[in-house]
């Protein structure tokens, strides 16, 4: 389908309003939003892991993905790694191999929550032969971080007591605190820190960095190389995230996101596919803050269970730019005229205005202009990508995400 009278429509009531459209296609060129090598592999829940014919087998797999899902949309130029899941001997050889691919390798993320010494924690653990092997490997992920020219450590723990009295409260935040404490002057020079919280799972009576106000204290005392990671999913019901958003965003410690969407817990459903008005709000906190927000890094963390791996991935993408484009068509000057004259509802319709806009025909173009087709979507389905990886990558159980099959 033709967009071209539709935008020209779009973009002739938008110049109306006031609005650089040139200025917003060049913003939505350069959107960056990162995949995770995780999300093209099998996974499940603790239930089940089903295989998904083709899901990617291996690192090589995960970044051919990658690069498919970049090539469709031209704003997912980098991929993130899990260690170990990820390891390879041969960090150059990967780091060429992404290139040739025309990606790059992005966050670099340690675990230290499926070994099992870990049962009782890893930086928080009471032994402390246990909290030095989480740190060295903490140390090892910089050190590959440095070989893959990676500017983000992405920190998560499973850290947490499941019965009062279990350990010592603070005597665990102590322990967290000595461990990052002896990471970060590792961290390659320009590199950040980021430090994700989730308020419960698998540890369910307290969990040590159980929300962004505990991540963001832990980051203060670190350094300014130390931020603060928002994983959607990681909130209790009815969370304002926008709110936590503006407010790191403003104190300079918002470090980045896993994006997801969240319906009852730790979700790893399709960003925006429940709650496109929460994503948009986040959005547009992001964009009004400017300068502000210029080193925020947008990472997806999803797993894929039922449905299409790279579709579901693809969908991500697509509905993270479909936010970010109706958060910069909002008329940001009507906004604070409205909020500056008490108008509660002429300021919430501003915003609406923005978010009911069909932001469709102005994807389209900038889609369009960029080199790539219009329509992502159709070109995944046209094509035959899928159905190649399925016949060469077959149906293999439990392979490729690190989940237990
Ligand atoms: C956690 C958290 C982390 C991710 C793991 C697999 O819930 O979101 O970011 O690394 O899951
Ligand atoms: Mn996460
Ligand atoms: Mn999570």
């Amino acid at each position: 389908m033709n967009h071209r009278a539709d935008y020209a429509r779009l973009a002739g009531r938008l110049e109306q309003q006031g609005i650089d459209v040139a200025a917003v296609k060049n913003s939505l060129k350069s959107q960056h939003i990162e995949t995770p090598s995780w999300g093209y592999g099998n996974s499940g829940t603790r239930f089940k892991t089903f295989a998904w014919p083709g899901a990617a087998r291996t690192l090589p797999e995960k970044l051919a993905d990658a690069a498919y899902i970049h090539r469709l949309t031209g704003i997912a130029p980098t991929v993130a790694i899990h260690i170990p899941w990820d390891k390879v001997d041969d960090w150059a050889a990967l780091t060429q191999q992404a290139e040739s691919l025309g990606i790059r390798i992005g966050a670099v993320n340690p675990n230290v929550f499926q070994d099992d010494q870990y049962r009782l924690g890893s930086v928080c653990n009471p032994a402390g032969s246990v909290r030095e092997e989480a740190i060295a490997h903490m140390l090892e992920c910089c050190t590959i971080m440095a070989q893959v020219d990676s500017d983000i450590l992405s920190l998560w723990f499973a850290d947490g007591t499941n019965y009062v009295g279990q350990d010592d409260i603070r005597a665990r935040k102590h322990r967290l605190e000595a461990a990052l404490a002896a990471v970060y002057p590792h961290l390659p020079p320009g590199s950040r820190m980021l430090i994700e919280y989730k308020f419960f799972e698998p540890a369910f009576y307290q969990t040590d960095l159980a929300d962004w106000g505990m991540a963001y204290a832990t980051a203060l005392k670190l350094g300014q190389q130390a931020q603060v990671l928002v994983d959607m999913g990681h909130h209790a019901q009815g969370t304002n995230i926008a709110h936590i958003v503006a407010f790191l965003l403003d104190e300079g410690r918002l470090g980045g996101f896993h994006l997801n969407a969240r319906r009852y817990a730790d979700d790893d459903l399709i960003v925006g596919s429940n709650n496109p008005l929460e994503l948009f709000e986040v959005f547009v906190e992001l964009v009004s803050a400017g300068d502000l927000a210029k080193d925020v890094a947008y990472m997806i963390d999803q797993c894929h269970y039922i449905e299409s791996k790279l579709e579901a991935m693809l969908v991500s993408v697509l509905n993270c730019q479909t936010a970010y484009a109706k958060a910069l068509i909002v008329d940001y000057a009507a906004l604070r005229d409205r909020q500056q004259a008490g108008d509660v509802l002429g300021a919430n319709r501003v915003l609406v205005d923005a978010f009911e806009t069909d932001v469709r025909p102005l994807l389209a173009e900038a889609r369009a202009e960029m080199g790539l087709d219009p329509d992502p979507l159709a070109v995944f389905h046209a094509d035959d990508y899928q159905r190649r990886v399925m016949e060469e990558r077959g149906t293999v159980s439990g392979a490729g995400g690190g989940f237990p099959s």
